[in-house]
């Protein structure tokens, strides 16, 4: 496959755009895989890669019941920050915050990563006091984060309302690092390099049973037939608890509509992600000028990619109180994603009761930002069977109490 680069692009203008070929191939299932990873999300593409990258693995096989990058990962705000408060969660999501600074020169594909940094508003006083620690745990665990006072929060991001009408800004978590990236280009980077160590990316192919032998995972039953693999990994996000049944076990996961909405473009007017977690409203601008919201997730277990209509009216209740001048600002489109939560809103990486397969899920409402720390821990894991990275987030914790909870960090309402 041939390289993107600037003489390509001067190339392909000069001949019509002719000469560009398919990013990633569409090849006919193998009978047998050594490695099969079931769902290219960003997380299964991405250990998929490291999986290759690391370890020389690459007869593997992703299968997307759908197309690539149509779950969650296609559906995102895409909000990138490592300012958790637990030691291992910083671990996993900081290995990915600096991962994305070089994943578009890594991949070989403009994953449009923007350190534009990430504000959480406190806006009680109880949320002062979480960030205030929060920023006192970063700075143990090498994370760049700073609190910063309300005319820091003006000066960086002068549409705010700093004096609310129910909250004023008290202060804010300030991540200069966080930003955000092109979520499609994510899958499309990871896809394409996997496709180009020789691994199979299967699209519209359904997994609809796992087969065993002897506690052992021997395949998978899929819409184009059965396959056969040594190692099985589930990374399917909002569907978890369906392939795990398959897979003969159960997991502590509830699925749950998050949903995100765009407004019409508009002129440049924020060049930073703010998170308002007290009113329940986040906001950033895209660089086609859309301004990209979302809030809170719907009170109920659901398997819509749509999401209630009363979280809309929420969510830009508080954005027209955060920032008033979006007050007669057009929505132009609405979409949801089904995310899978954790009681302690932390994601489970783990082996399972069944050998040879492994799971990775339960990145709820926060997973895009964790896509390359999440896919090289998986990747150790399932070569080596352990990972530094992993080690905290297998499924014994839940059995055993030792919670990593996350929920201030989480960062949206559930
Ligand atoms: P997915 O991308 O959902 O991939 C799983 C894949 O598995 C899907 O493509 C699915 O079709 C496939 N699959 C399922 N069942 C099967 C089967 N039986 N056979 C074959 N394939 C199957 N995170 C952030 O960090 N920042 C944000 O700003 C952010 N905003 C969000 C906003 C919204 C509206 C939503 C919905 C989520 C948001 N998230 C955010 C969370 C983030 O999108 C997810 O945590 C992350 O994308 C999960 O990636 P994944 O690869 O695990 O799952
Ligand atoms: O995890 O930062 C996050 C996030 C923002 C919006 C949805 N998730």
């Amino acid at each position: 496959m041939k390289r993107y680069s600037a003489f390509a692009i001067a190339r392909e203008a000069l001949r019509n755009h002719t000469g560009w070929q398919r990013a990633w191939a569409s090849p006919e299932p193998r009978a047998k895989y050594d490695v099969i990873i079931i769902g290219a999300g960003g997380h299964g593409l991405a250990t998929a890669y490291y999986l290759g990258k690391n370890f020389g693995i690459t007869n593997v096989a992703v299968l997307e019941k759908g197309w690539l990058g149509g779950g969650n990962t296609g559906r995102n705000t895409t909000i990138i920050r490592s300012n958790y408060l637990q030691d291992p969660s910083a671990a996993i999501y900081e290995k990915a915050r600096s991962l994305y600074e070089t994943l578009s020169q890594d991949l070989n594909y403009n994953i449009m990563f923007s350190p534009r940094g990430v504000m959480m508003l406190a806006q009680t006083q109880a949320e002062v006091r979480g960030y205030e620690r929060t920023a006192h745990a970063n700075a143990l665990q090498g994370v760049k984060t700073e609190f910063v006072a309300p005319d820091r929060v003006k000066l960086l991001c002068p549409i705010i309302n700093i004096d609310g009408p129910r909250y004023p800004v008290l202060g804010a978590l300030w991540q200069a690092r966080g930003g955000t990236a092109r979520h499609d280009a994510v899958a499309w980077g990871y896809a394409r390099a996997c496709s180009q160590m020789g691994m199979h990316i299967i699209q519209r192919c359904e997994v609809t049973g796992v087969r065993r032998e002897g506690g052992r995972v021997t395949g998978v039953s899929t819409t184009r037939g059965d396959i056969g693999c040594d190692k099985l990994g589930i990374v399917v996000a909002g569907h978890s608890g369906h392939v795990a049944e398959m897979a003969g076990f159960r997991l502590p996961l509830e699925s749950v509509a998050l949903q995100a909405l765009v407004s019409e473009p508009i002129k440049p007017c924020m060049d930073v992600v703010v998170m308002a977690n007290t009113v329940h409203g986040y906001m950033s601008q895209s660089d086609k000028g859309e301004m990209v919201i979302g809030g809170g997730t719907d009170g109920f277990n659901n398997y819509t990619q749509r999401g209630s209509f009363h979280h809309i009216e929420e969510t830009v209740r508080a954005l027209v109180e955060t920032f008033p001048m979006i007050s007669r600002l057009k929505m132009l489109r609405q979409w949801g994603g089904i995310v899978d939560m954790t009681g302690d809103r932390s994601p489970i990486l783990s082996k399972t009761p069944l050998e040879g397969c492994y799971i990775n899920c339960g990145w709820g409402t926060g997973g895009f930002k964790s896509i390359p720390g999440s896919g090289w821990g998986m990747a150790e894991l399932m070569a080596k069977g352990a990972s530094p990275l992993t080690a905290a987030f297998g499924l014994e914790r839940f059995r055993e109490g030792r919670f990593i909870d996350e929920s201030v960090a989480a960062g949206v309402a559930h």
